[in-house]
């Protein structure tokens, strides 16, 4: 081997190696954690990656979806040019055709649904990407149709529902200078690994963790000074349990309840109910663990709880079990306090780096008027009030019975229908359609089932103007040329907008320009970012000053934290405007179904669907695995690595078993996102929760059988 070869081989940087090296971000998770990549390049080629020392997100180090980038990149299935369906739906037949014919027919016949049918019956969805979502939701308004969804159907927006619900504002959590925090149903050890630094640091200076988790887990062992192992979707009882030892025990905040709840007396009366032995009951908790708990929410102060995007709101009762649980931060005044949970802006520039931007105005200044109601409208009645998008879990249910008004086609970037209950059915109902278009990365099921497939590019070959928690703003540049002839999504809408031919100036400017519109009152100049290579602060972002929302009146009809819920109020008897109890179970006889299966937690190495694919993180964990604890599995004869059939009353998996004690008994765990052992086939689609219209993703009844085995 020559020197050269041996530089070459080791990746070494530099005009003799002919690599360079180059700054993009990993877009594989959620948005607010994009970690800095540094990428190595060589003719063109993403040769290999690391984390970008500095990045004010990451510091340098990656997780192994980031470290799989290469692979996740280069996927075999990677889609290459426009296709035009030429077999039956499903059948995977298509032939190559040109951007230009793609476009001119897609918009034709948009343009001849909308005259037939009313511009409401085309749907515009994203899945999980989110950099584009404002301006697919710009172009779904500016074709005339009310219709936007997305994947936020079931993450994250029923927490941002609640907290409008109750203070008229999203809200966030201030670990960094609490003196005790509730880890409520996290684990950022799996789903937010860039967020322990903080937590180390705050627990070195004495933070108080308490963890409420069923499941034993790296957070529970390495970071709790307390774990309440509950039983799953019984938090709620816990946390109005929590509220009457708080009331028993004079520990409400009288002087800020007196002045900014509403609310507070009948709640008080209410949570009456819950005394400890009834609470223990309901949670299969010790009641000396939850005085503990209770008494170092409420004295330790400041306190905050964590808001997990999923767990506790992906229950049929979950909207009104983390109503109760934030609750608690109102009668012991740690709302809008410094380490307390406080209230945070609507965007996501304003949410997570502290500053305006006009992107809600781009996204809204062209939306329809009186336009009929959005697809799970009539359902979902709260969420329709509070939430700027319609609610997806209702597709289904739209596509099949046609009310209020028939659906004819989806505009879809990256829909991966997988991620809903009963997945058969949306694509039983998308079959229908007179016009499916899926824009994606790769080659899936949906795609399959689609009239046109548009390739979309990753992260590292294209552009995006990125904001990030502490005030931090970026605008990456393509790292490599988007792979065969594949497009970024924003490019795409721009294009698809030109091809309709809409009154949309702006829109059809172009990417950069329309950042540039959104961000034009801001002292932040986009050509800074554009400039500079790494993230650059930002000069409008203002860090968060306690009480002065609060001394403003909240944004809710009293003005005050709405304990009782003037907007529920409306919907009397169907929703309830006290934070209620009600059982999580499925409707399932618990006879035949006696275990109850959570199909909702992270596998540290996947993202959901999109690295099973992916060989260096598929190695980890190659067969589908129902977790369930080691006493029941010795009391089932079943052993470790034995396939296993797990069953609910609407579907069955076949998966290996994996005995542990980290799972309660009469628990079970299934990850999803494998397509051979589809976990969302396990869950009713009429298992959800009225008020946020989210799946009860958690609490499923089922059982479990050795495969050799009849009943
Ligand atoms: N059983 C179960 N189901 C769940 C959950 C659970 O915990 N358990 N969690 C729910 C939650 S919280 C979430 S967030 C959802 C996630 O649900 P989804 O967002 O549907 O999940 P993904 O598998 O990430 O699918 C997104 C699709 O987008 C494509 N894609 C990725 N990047 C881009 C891009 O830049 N452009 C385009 N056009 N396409 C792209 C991917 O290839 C993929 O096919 O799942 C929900 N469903
Ligand atoms: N590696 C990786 N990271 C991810 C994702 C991913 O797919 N992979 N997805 C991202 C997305 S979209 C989301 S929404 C977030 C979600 O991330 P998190 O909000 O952290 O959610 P999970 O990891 O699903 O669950 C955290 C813990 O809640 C517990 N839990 C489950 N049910 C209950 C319950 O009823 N009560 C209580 N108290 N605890 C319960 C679980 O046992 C688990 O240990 O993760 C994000 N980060
Ligand atoms: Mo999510």
């Amino acid at each position: 081997m020559t020197e050269l070869e041996r530089l070459q081989a080791a990746k070494i940087p530099g005009p003799d190696t002919g690599i360079e090296v180059k700054h993009t971000f990993c877009s594989i998770c959620e948005p607010l954690f994009h970690c800095g990549v540094d990428a190595y390049v060589k003719d063109g080629t993403l040769i290999k990656v690391e984390g970008t020392p500095g990045h004010p997100m990451n510091r340098g180090s990656l997780c192994p979806k980031g470290h799989a980038n290469r692979q996740y990149i280069y996927r075999a299935d990677r889609i290459q040019t426009p296709l035009r369906r030429t077999g039956p739906r499903g059948s995977g037949e298509f032939e190559e055709i040109s951007w230009e014919e793609a476009y001119r027919e897609i918009a034709q016949r948009l343009n001849e649904i909308k005259a037939s049918y009313g511009p409401e019956s085309v749907l515009f969805y994203s899945g999980y990407a989110k950099w584009y979502r404002s301006f697919l939701q710009r172009l779904a308004h500016s074709f005339g149709s009310p219709n936007f969804g997305s994947e936020s159907s079931t993450c994250h927006m029923a927490t941002v529902e609640a907290w409008r619900d109750m203070v008229g504002t999203f809200s966030a959590y201030d670990v960094s200078n609490a003196a005790t925090y509730l880890a409520w149903a996290v684990n950022p050890y799996h789903s937010k690994a860039t967020q322990l630094t903080q937590l180390y640091e705050a627990k070195e200076r004495g933070l108080k963790i308490v963890v409420i988790d069923p499941r034993i887990t790296p957070t529970t062992a390495k970071l709790a000074d307390l774990h309440l192992r509950i039983r799953p979707g019984t938090d709620g009882a816990l946390a109005l349990g929590m509220g009457k030892l708080i009331i028993d025990n004079g520990w409400v905040d009288q002087e800020y309840v007196e002045k900014h709840v509403y609310g507070f007396e009948q709640y008080a009366e209410y949570v009456k109910q819950f005394d400890l032995k009834r609470v223990c009951d309901i949670t299969g908790l010790e009641a000396r663990d939850i005085e503990q708990a209770t008494e170092w929410y409420a004295t330790n102060k400041p306190s905050c709880i964590s808001q997990s995007g999923a767990p506790i709101v992906h229950h049929r009762n979950g909207y009104q079990n983390f109503r109760a649980i934030m609750s608690l931060s109102a009668i012991t005044g740690n709302y809008d306090v410094r380490g307390g949970n406080f209230p945070i802006g609507e965007t996501y520039s304003h949410q997570w780096a502290n500053f305006n931007t006009k992107e809600h105005e781009f996204t809204h200044c062209t939306k329809p008027k009186n336009a009929p109601p959005r697809v799970g409208d009539v359902r979902y009645p709260l969420w329709g009030a509070l939430i700027d998008e319609g609610q997806m879990i209702d597709l289904t249910r739209q596509l099949r019975e046609e009310t209020p008004y028939p659906m004819k086609a989806i505009m879809a970037f990256g829909l991966n229908h997988r991620m809903f209950p009963e997945p058969h059915k949306i694509l039983e109902g998308v079959d229908q359609l007179e016009l499916v278009v899926s824009t994606e990365l790769f080659m899936t099921e949906m795609c399959r089932h689609s009239d046109f497939v548009l390739p979309a590019c990753t992260s590292f070959e294209r552009e995006e103007f990125k904001v990030y928690p502490g005030g931090f703003a970026t605008y990456i540049k393509p790292v490599i040329a988007p792979l065969y002839s594949s497009k970024p999504d924003s490019t795409i809408i721009k294009e698809l907008a030109d091809a309709l031919e809409l009154d949309d100036p702006l829109l059809r400017s172009g990417y950069e320009n329309c950042v540039r519109w959104m961000l034009s009152d801001c002292v932040l100049e986009l050509d800074d970012c554009i400039r500079e290579d790494m993230p650059v602060k930002v000069p409008d972002a203002k860090p968060f000053e306690p009480g002065v929302y609060t001394a403003a009146g909240y944004n809710t009809p009293t003005g005050k934290f709405e304990i009782w819920s003037t907007r529920i109020e409306k919907y009397l008897p169907k929703l309830d405007p006290l934070p209620t109890y009600t059982p999580p179970w499925d409707d399932a006889d618990p006879e035949q179904f006696p275990l109850v299966l959570s199909v909702g937690a992270r596998l540290p190495f996947a993202l959901h669907s999109r690295m099973h694919d992916v060989p260096w993180t598929r190695s980890l964990r190659p067969d589908p695995m129902v977790d369930m604890n080691d006493g029941d599995a010795e009391e089932l004869g079943i052993r470790e690595g034995d396939w296993v059939i797990l069953e609910s009353a609407v579907g069955q998996v076949r998966v290996r078993a994996n005995p542990t004690g980290r799972i309660m008994p009469r628990c079970a765990q299934l990850y999803h996102g494998y397509k051979e052992a589809d976990a969302n086939e396990l869950v009713s689609s009429l298992h959800v929760d009225p008020y946020s219209g989210y799946p009860g993703y958690n609490c499923i009844r089922c059982r479990i059988r050795k495969e050799a085995e009849t009943l």
